[in-house]
């Protein structure tokens, strides 16, 4: 677990700086996906090809599912998810609050069937690496991570609305759902960023639709190991439908909000 770990920070550090250096350059958008505002720089493709061939060197026989390059199998039984430029929005504006994503998983590559053993999420504009392996704690550099207990003053939640303009109503049904509770709402463009954040109690929670497997493999593990929970739905699994993230309670309070039912937990 510790040999995954230092490799997928030597490669998250090296993916970061060469993110940072083709911002700093001046980001080109290479294509579109699922609509106009889904973008893909020349700098995403380039950073997922420098972890995917780090990957391939030092661990030849495992799995890869990335963002920008799709899915191998392996024959190790672990898995690698990558985002390599999480944020990818802010990252083309410009705005330094942007990430790189890595997991190492077992089991099935899909977010209702994995376990995820190693988690970096690492902000290269902020110079801050998040990091989880199962079991181990959660932590930013040497300082553990915890996350947050629920407070008088409401909670500080986070979510992010979808690319397509059609979820949008939805999206905002759910925050108006959640916002008597909240102390406030940010909505600040990276979902691993955000469950990082929770996992640091910088955040008191999380929730969002549509997310992709890439965008929570890595940050899901930091909640976890950070005391928090990681659900939502299909089957209180994150996944496509929903992802949310908080302390127990908080937890709770968000998918009772958001489905308006009590969550009962899946079997860890
Ligand atoms: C993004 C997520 C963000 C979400 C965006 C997008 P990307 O990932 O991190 O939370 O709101 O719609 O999915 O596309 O930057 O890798």
């Amino acid at each position: 677990m510790q040999e995954l770990l230092a490799l997928a920070v030597s490669i998250a550090h090296d993916a970061g700086a060469l993110a940072a250096t083709r911002r700093a350059e001046g980001v080109t958008i290479a294509a579109s996906k699922s609509s106009l505002a889904d973008i893909v720089t020349a700098a995403d493709r380039e950073v997922e090809d420098l972890i995917r061939g780090r990957l391939r060197e030092e661990r030849p026989d495992d799995g890869f599912f990335g963002e920008e390059s799709g899915a191998e199998p392996g024959t190790s039984g672990v898995t690698w998810i990558v985002d390599p430029i999480d944020g990818t929005v802010n990252y083309t504006y410009g705005i330094p609050h942007y990430a790189v994503s890595i997991a190492a998983v077992t089991g099935e590559p899909t977010p209702a069937q994995w376990t995820a053993q190693v988690a970096v999420v690492h902000s290269p504009a902020v110079g801050e690496t998040f990091t989880a392996t199962r079991g181990g704690g959660a932590w930013l550099g040497d300082t553990p991570l915890q996350v947050s207990a629920p407070t008088d003053a409401g909670a500080l939640l986070a979510t992010g609305f979808g690319y397509d303009p059609a979820q949008h109503e939805g999206d905002l049904e759910r925050v108006r759902a959640v916002l008597p509770f909240a102390r406030d709402l940010r909505r600040a463009g990276a979902a691993s960023l955000d469950l990082a954040y929770v996992a640091a109690g910088r955040l008191d929670g999380y929730f969002e639709k549509n997310l992709q497997p890439w965008d929570h493999a890595a940050g899901g593990l930091l909640v976890t190991e950070a005391g928090g929970v990681i659900g939502g739905e299909p089957d209180g699994r994150p996944g496509r439908e929903m992802v949310i993230a908080a302390g127990e309670e908080t937890f709770a309070r968000l998918h009772a909000a958001i489905y308006r039912a009590p969550f009962i937990a899946f079997p860890a």
